[in-house]
């Protein structure tokens, strides 16, 4: 409560106004004056939006060392497109989606000024992406991530409250795990920073946690990287037969260097079922028992917009164009290039098995650990087929063969090769070495 008084947006908000009066209206005056004291302090920028970015940290005291790292988040709705030509018109069918987005103007800087809270609203609004914008830390960072909840435009009856919630993550706080029966929810129209410390490395995801099965089917899944203090060796370093140059990047602190690679793409396994998508936006009671997912994705895109690189775009029912679906699955490496893919399930509803065609991908890590026995002995093993559960997530290296060429990764589940009822597509995209 006091810190909705706190943060009065274009002077006193109706929260504020009738708190005020009850409190006058009871005789605590002083009371309610104090409130406006504390509220307005000489020479403070009032924001009906505060994030949280310091400059300095107990674990980090030199400003400008690095290590503290800010993210602002807006949670809300939007549109996504599929890649089917659903009606025959060459349009692909519009679903609409629950998810997070970032702001145009960027992550908060360390002692940086406050967002502007009606830009935040209206930038925010019919913006949430799928896959929700992806975070990437690095080991021993703290992260201040803050969550502003900007409201469901098209549906303007819910109330929802939305948290992000770092799946399987070693948390700094439990208060910050965004299980709403365990920690805090934030409401329409406020803000929360959620406090980090990124301790082991590895691929992991993060998802809305409230009414979970409703909000991650609708879109509230995202990628989370921490990336392992490895990459920052000196040069010249002496790992096992590998010997560390500037650049080099591993996906885990391996001490041998057998998770570098060359480069890297996110894989994110999802899918929706567009009756469900359709009755939330048409204000129906949700199917939940009849869950059927029929839209088969990676990175939010059926097969062949898994493969395009561009950024999808999407028209909101406002008429405003959305940058709807921003990661692309292509992926393209170089003959011999390691390839590294974060492959993580944040389906709902199904297990899916994703394979290779010719390339065999070597697991070497499986839910953000380095696949190894506890004497240290390695377990990676080379698959063509892999499969993982919602919530599951793999890390593997595919090396680029020496032939140019397509190739491609897609789901075994060979009736998901489809988007809804057009055949030839679905849960699928293409590796391109050249
Ligand atoms: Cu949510």
């Amino acid at each position: 409560m006091k810190a909705d008084i706190l943060r009065p947006f274009s002077g006193v908000s109706m929260t504020d106004q009738s708190l005020l009066s009850l409190l006058m209206a009871s005789g605590l005056i002083a009371a309610a004056i104090s409130i406006l004291l504390v509220s307005l302090p000489a020479g403070a920028q009032q924001s009906s939006i505060n994030v949280q970015c310091p400059e300095t940290t107990l674990l980090h005291p030199t400003a400008g060392a690095g290590g503290i790292k800010c993210g602002h988040l807006v949670a809300g709705d939007g549109m996504v497109t599929m890649a089917d030509d659903y009606q025959g018109t060459g349009a692909g069918k519009p679903l609409y989606i629950f998810s997070f987005a970032k702001l145009p103007g960027g992550d908060p800087l360390p002692g940086g000024a406050q967002p502007n809270p009606g830009q935040v609203m209206a930038q925010g609004m019919l913006a949430a992406n799928a896959p929700a914008p992806t975070i990437s830390v690095d080991e021993d960072d703290e992260l201040f991530l803050s969550l502003t909840n900007v409201g469901m435009a098209m549906r303007p009856d819910l109330f929802d409250p939305h948290t992000v919630h770092w799946h399987g993550f070693p948390e700094a706080a439990a208060i910050f795990d965004g299980v709403p029966d365990a920690s805090i929810s934030i409401a329409m129209g406020a803000t929360l920073t959620y406090y980090y410390q990124a301790k082991d490395a590895g691929t992991y995801m993060y998802h809305c946690h409230v009414e979970a099965a409703e909000h991650m089917q609708m879109g509230m899944l995202g990628n989370l990287y921490v990336r392992p203090r490895q990459n920052k060796l000196p040069a010249g370093t002496v790992l096992g037969t590998w010997i560390h140059a500037a650049g080099n990047t591993y996906a885990y602190n391996d001490g041998d260097g057998s998770t570098r690679y060359d480069v890297e793409y996110p894989i994110q396994i999802g899918s929706f079922d567009p009756d469900f998508h359709d009755a939330s936006f048409n204000v129906q009671p949700l199917p939940f028992a009849g869950m059927r997912d029929r839209y088969f994705l990676l990175n939010g895109r059926g097969y062949p917009d898994t493969a395009n690189p561009a950024v999808l775009t999407t028209v909101d029912p406002l008429g405003n164009t959305q940058a709807s679906q921003p990661v692309s699955s292509l992926i393209t490496a170089a003959p011999g290039q390691r390839i590294l893919l974060r492959i993580s399930n944040l389906s709902v509803t199904q297990f899916y098995t994703l394979g290779t065609n010719g390339l065999p991908m070597e697991v070497v890590g499986l839910d953000a650990r380095l696949l190894r026995d506890g004497a240290g002995n390695n377990l990676y093993y080379k698959t063509n087929s892999l499969t993982l559960g919602g919530g599951q997530s793999a890390d593997v290296i595919v090396t680029a063969p020496a032939t140019a060429g397509t190739y491609f990764v897609y789901t075994k589940n060979l009736d998901r090769l489809v988007n809804d009822a057009e055949n030839f597509g679905g849960m699928m995209t293409e590796i391109r070495v050249n």
